[in-house]
């Protein structure tokens, strides 16, 4: 196997929180019960389940352990799926976020970990929703602490799904965009579909476009896009290419997620400071 593949491998399966940052502003005992919370985002048939389905394998696990009894449905509930052995644990939301239409609270419960994992995706809003909206400042309420918040977000799109380039998705991902920057949390950005795509005669030029479109959309810095194809034959069959894009998104998301935490808990000690 490809040396940087098995070296990503080990990286991320030995994860240890503060692998990436140092957390000068933790509290006594925060980061002893920290792990890294990365959710995947997008709407329904994006492929986020298939691919948290394609991380594990590339991982080496075996994936009946992530295959839901829905999966043929659709994702219903909150699921988590904890990396055996590393301190991160992926969440495979519903699709809350649709065509024309986003279901803020539901968001805004993922985001703060008010959203028990096995709980059926409730819509309906909590008393802290309604003080954000009714423009009660996000830290004058009580929301979890940070370590059972979402510190990194996937956010995966059908590179054949031509929707996502249009208005209303980009208006729904514009509020999301602002929920997550609040959080400083970054959009790491999957495109699947990339098998669809190669059989295109222009490949090459649709690929750029997308990737293009896709930044446009979520926002993300060009190194922060990856197109992919998830996982469906045997794991020995899924092309390297794919199998490193796929590592270098877990990675990224580490990353990503301890930079949100330090500054979340920046920002918590420099209120506090300023309330004294
Ligand atoms: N060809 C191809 N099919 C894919 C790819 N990713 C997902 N699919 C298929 O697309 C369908 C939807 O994938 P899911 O992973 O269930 O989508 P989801 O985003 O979890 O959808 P919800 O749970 O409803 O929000 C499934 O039939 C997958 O097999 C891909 O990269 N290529
Ligand atoms: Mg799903």
């Amino acid at each position: 196997m490809n040396q940087g593949i098995t070296r990503m491998i080990n990286e991320i399966k030995r994860y240890k929180i503060g692998t990436y940052e140092n957390f000068s502003d933790a509290l006594s005992g925060e980061i002893e019960s920290l792990g890294l919370n990365v959710a995947l985002m997008g709407i329904t048939g994006s492929g986020k389940s298939a691919l948290i389905k394609t991380i594990f394998e590339c991982l080496g696990f075996n994936s009946s352990a992530v295959t839901q009894d829905t999966a043929k449905e659709g994702t219903r509930k909150l699921d988590s799926f904890p990396l055996p052995g590393s301190q991160v644990t992926f969440y495979d939301t519903a699709g809350f976020f649709r065509l024309g239409k986003i279901e803020e609270g539901e968001l805004f419960r993922i985001i703060y970990g008010l959203e028990k994992p096995g709980e059926d995706l409730t819509r309906d809003t909590t008393s802290a929703w309604k003080a954000m909206k009714g423009g009660v400042a996000a830290h004058k309420f009580e929301k979890p602490p940070i370590a059972d918040q979402i510190h990194a977000v996937i956010w995966v799109m059908s590179a054949v799904d031509p929707r996502f380039e249009q208005g209303n998705y980009r208006e729904n991902l514009a509020f999301v965009k602002h929920i997550l920057n609040r959080e400083s949390i970054t959009i790491i950005t999957v495109l699947t579909y990339d098998d669809e795509v190669a059989k295109k005669g222009n490949a090459d030029d649709e690929r750029k476009r997308l990737i293009k479109a896709a930044m446009e959309v979520t926002g993300s810095d060009k190194r922060n896009v990856f197109l992919i194809a998830n996982s469906f034959s045997k794991p020995q069959d899924y092309p390297p290419i794919y199998k490193e894009r796929v590592l270098q998104v877990v990675l990224k998301s580490l990353n990503c997620g301890e930079l949100s935490v330090k500054m979340r808990q920046n920002k918590r000690e420099t209120l506090k400071a300023q309330a004294q």
